[in-house]
């Protein structure tokens, strides 16, 4: 098969070459630009210019990447040590990056320490293409020979019902993984990530690889498409082509060439030609609210435009009449803006119109969807958040709705103490003692209740739940909702959406983080880093929440898999990580001290409980500080606002002049240093404070909105954009609930349209696409997401992505089609819960 498919690569091979001198003359060559990327129109390949950060190893945002037309279609070109590479195998650190435009090259030196084993990855123009070569000044280590190669991984979304042809035979590009695989003996396993192991021997000790679909030396993926069209030539040795989705559901396709062993210099080298077509621009996204806009408020569409592209003199409003027919309610110059990133922008205004009704925007040919301007748009737009998202990340209970069960009662063989001087796989550690009275190993009691799954993955996260329960306090004491959609039992463990059980839905969500973070208070006096899978192998779970663990208490006289039904001898019961933490404990105080607020009335013995609680552990930490030697540093400064928070919420519950005292203490010199972190706390205590804290406020709250004023000069959205490892919906919404707190204290200061415009970038006027980010909220939303159900390429109602990642040097990107990118896609609790409040704020702040 081999043979015969090497008796086509000289044909397939001139075809390419012959499309390839045709394209040089329409569309140019690569060529390096000043962001030390190489660039032709419509073609953008990046080398290194992302690294592997090691922070959650793989995150497929690293190596050589390939952006095709606008879209970002390969990623994680170098040399791998496994067929297609987990998030957790061994990633290359990179040595050394030279940009070198007299030779128009990028060479990248990488190491694998483990192997002692260094190469040299060079990219460079060739033809309408570019090509990658791997260099080695040693042979390859033995132990990697047939194990190392050049791989390129792309995005399955963007091949499906696309075919390709190697060699000239066609193929169809798998919809779902149906293998090949092929299953080898441990022994031949290549060390993960710190020895880590994604696979689950259940009691079988070998493990499993990916085999090729297909082999050749001329790949055409997609030729039947010029969008998606990429020819990849071996110029030694063979191609690849490999599905990562049979070993994980996040993989990848990957092209890949074994490296030629025992043998030093060129050891692999490729033609990579992805098509470009002749002066291809990119459609504008013309970002507006999907949600709609509320008659009063500023409602400005961001019109994000290709380098290429200018901006057409005006967009128009267009109003749709209940008979179908249509009334140009507004013509509105299109504002050029500038460039931000790699695009241009343009802004249409169309505050003026303010008559309810429904509406598209006309821009040149394209239309946006249908959205309404009415009073009432951020009247329901949290609903689905409190309906549906939270029910569903309820751990320690089974939840129903309607006919499908979303997940069994969880985790109820929770907890163990973690072991010393552990690193373990999602951030957390631990150092040379437990923190704890409990040891290595130790079951914590009381630990298989309440609490809410941190994001996708199913860990209980200390800092997050108390922010997440200080929100919905926040929620409650300021709005009152009275919504009740959830049945919640707690004593049966059981929760049904969509079925009212006479009991506010906040003040149940209020009880069960409460009911967690109580109890870890009450056994360990502290609260935890987390409470987070033992093992790899289960930390990756899909699914049923209450198939990760297997429920039963682990008893280590029993051997692994063997049970009597409430014991068993797998040891996966979850650790708890408590860090020596000043911080974290007193967000978890200021979490008891706020719940004890909002449960009172609704669980007395609770409520008093979590005062009780937090009143004993903050004396206890002040002891501890007054006596330990403080370090300074992060943790210190992150200390003092945590503990601030907590002061905070001790203040508004008790008014106790003790803790007024040590907050002004606290207070001034953190708004001199962070007033941006600090601001809303700040306002938050004006209940409990006298009139003189009003105004010695007033001159802080003067400074930020200075801030607030240049704004629209950083990016034409307005908002606080992140540019992290983590895309920053979250920081807006934050920016936005700063901003309807200091409205509400100092009107004259601080307007609405700050607290709408975080809404407005949330639901559709934001880079990339213009999705609305909340999933099933807006006409269009994410109905993809990196929830815990994204191996179904779903999303849970409800929930808010993390959003617009800003790939180094200039590429914004949410991925709408794939939703494995957790920086980009991963719901999380805290955010969650933050944007209930600024729903529900923007609807009191504009809505009556
Ligand atoms: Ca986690
Ligand atoms: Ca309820
Ligand atoms: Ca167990």
């Amino acid at each position: 098969m081999i043979r015969s498919a090497r008796l086509t690569r000289a044909f397939v091979f001139a075809a390419v070459t012959l499309r390839a001198a045709t394209a040089i003359a329409q569309t140019g060559t690569l060529a390096l630009n000043d962001k030390q990327y190489f660039e032709a129109r419509g073609l953008n390949v990046f080398v290194f210019t992302n690294q592997y950060n090691g922070m959650f190893f793989d995150e497929k945002t690293a190596g050589i990447e390939i952006i095709q037309h606008g879209m970002r279609i390969a990623t994680g070109g170098a040399v791998r040590l496994t067929p297609t590479p987990e998030q957790w195998d061994q990633i290359p650190k990179l040595v050394d990056r030279k940009v070198d435009p007299a030779t128009n090259t990028i060479t990248c030196t990488m190491r694998y320490e483990a192997f002692d084993f260094d190469s040299r990855l060079v990219v460079t123009p060739d033809g309408a293409g570019f090509k990658v070569t791997v260099f080695v000044d040693k042979p390859v280590p033995a132990a990697l020979e047939g194990r190392a190669g050049l791989n390129l991984e792309f995005v399955p979304a963007r091949y499906w019902e696309h075919t390709y042809l190697i060699d000239g035979k066609p193929g169809i590009f798998p919809r779902y993984p149906a293998g090949p695989t092929t299953s080898l003996p441990a022994d031949k396993k290549i060390r993960q990530f710190e020895g880590f192991s994604t696979f689950d021997l259940h009691g079988h000790p070998d493990y499993i690889e990916t085999q090729p679909l297909t082999t050749g030396t001329t790949l055409v993926m997609a030729p039947e498409d010029p969008e998606r069209r990429v020819a990849i030539h071996a110029l030694s040795g063979d191609l690849q082509l490999l599905d990562g989705r049979n070993l994980a559901q996040n993989g990848w396709y990957v092209v890949r060439t074994l490296l030629a062993t025992k043998t030093t210099g060129k050891v692999a080298e490729w033609h990579v030609e992805p098509h470009t077509i002749p002066n291809w621009t990119r459609t504008p996204v013309i970002g507006f609210s999907e949600v709609g806009y509320h008659p009063s408020q500023p409602k400005r569409a961001v019109i994000e435009l290709d380098a290429n592209d200018a901006a057409l003199a005006t967009a128009s409003l267009i109003r749709i009449r209940p008979d179908g027919t249509e009334v140009e309610a507004m013509k509105a110059p299109v504002q050029p803006w500038g460039k931000y990133l790699r695009y241009n922008y343009g802004v249409a205004d169309f505050s003026s119109v303010k008559e309810p009704g429904l509406y598209v925007i006309q821009y040149g040919t394209q239309r946006t969807g249908a959205f309404p301007i009415a009073s009432d748009v951020y009247e329901k737009v949290w609903y689905p958040t409190l309906d549906v998202w939270f029910p569903v990340q309820m751990d320690h209970m089974f939840v129903n709705e309607g006919y499908r069960v979303w997940h069994g009662a969880a985790h109820l063989d929770d907890a163990v103490q973690a072991p010393v001087n552990e690193q373990h796989f999602d951030a957390y550690r631990t150092g040379a003692t437990t923190n704890t009275p409990f040891k290595p190993g130790e079951r914590i009691p009381g630990l298989a209740v309440g609490g809410w799954f941190d994001a996708g993955d199913f860990d209980i996260q200390g800092v997050s739940h108390s922010g997440t329960i200080m929100s919905f306090v926040a929620i409650w004491e300021a709005f009152h909702p009275q919504r009740d959609q959830t049945l919640v039992d707690q004593q049966l463990r059981f929760v049904d959406i969509h079925r009212p059980d006479g009991k506010p839905d906040v003040l149940q969500q209020i009880e069960h983080g409460a009911l967690q973070i109580a109890a870890q208070f009450r056994a360990m006096g502290r609260l935890s880093r987390g409470v987070v899978d033992s093992h790899l192998d289960t930390y990756h779970h899909l699914g049923d929440a209450s198939t990760q663990t297997d429920n039963k208490i682990y008893d280590p006289s029993m051997k692994p898999y063997q049970t009597d039904g409430i014991h068993s001898g797998t040891p996966d019961d979850r650790w708890v990580f408590v860090e020596d933490s000043p911080a974290t404990s007193y967000l978890g105080m200021g979490a008891l001290a706020a719940a004890s607020r909002a449960l009172r009335g609704f669980n007395d013995a609770l409520a008093t409980e979590c005062l009780t609680l937090a009143k004993k552990a903050y004396a206890d930490e002040r002891a501890r500080a007054a006596t330990a030697a403080q370090a300074n540093g992060p943790e210190q400064g992150f200390a003092r606002f945590a503990e601030l928070t907590a002061v905070m919420q001790l203040v508004l519950t008790t008014k106790e002049q003790p803790y007024v005292d040590r907050f002004n203490e606290l207070l001034w010199p953190a708004l001199d240093r962070a007033p941006a972190f600090t601001l809303q706390t700040a306002v938050r205590a004006m209940p409990a404070m006298d009139a003189a804290y009003a105004s010695k406020l007033r001159p802080y709250v003067e400074r930020y909105r200075a801030t607030l004023d240049g704004m629209f000069k950083q990016n034409p959205y307005g908002v606080p954009i992140a540019t992290g490892g983590w895309a920053g919906n979250g920081q807006v919404i934050g920016w936005a609930t700063t901003n309807y707190y200091l409205h509400k204290a100092f009107p004259d200061l601080v307007g609405t349209d700050v607290v709408t415009r975080g809404l407005d970038y949330l639901f559709g006027t934001h880079p990339a696409h213009n999705y609305s980010f909340v999933s099933a909220v807006g006409n269009r939303s994410k109905h993809l997401a990196y929830g815990n159900n994204r191996a179904d390429f779903s999303f849970i109602a409800g929930g808010v992505v993390p959003g617009v990642l800003i790939l180094k040097p200039d590429f914004p990107e949410n991925m709408d089609d794939w939703p494995f990118l957790w920086g980009e896609n991963e719901y999380v609790i805290d955010t969650c819960a933050s944007y209930i409040f600024l729903a529900n704020a923007a609807q009191e702040a504009v809505g009556k």
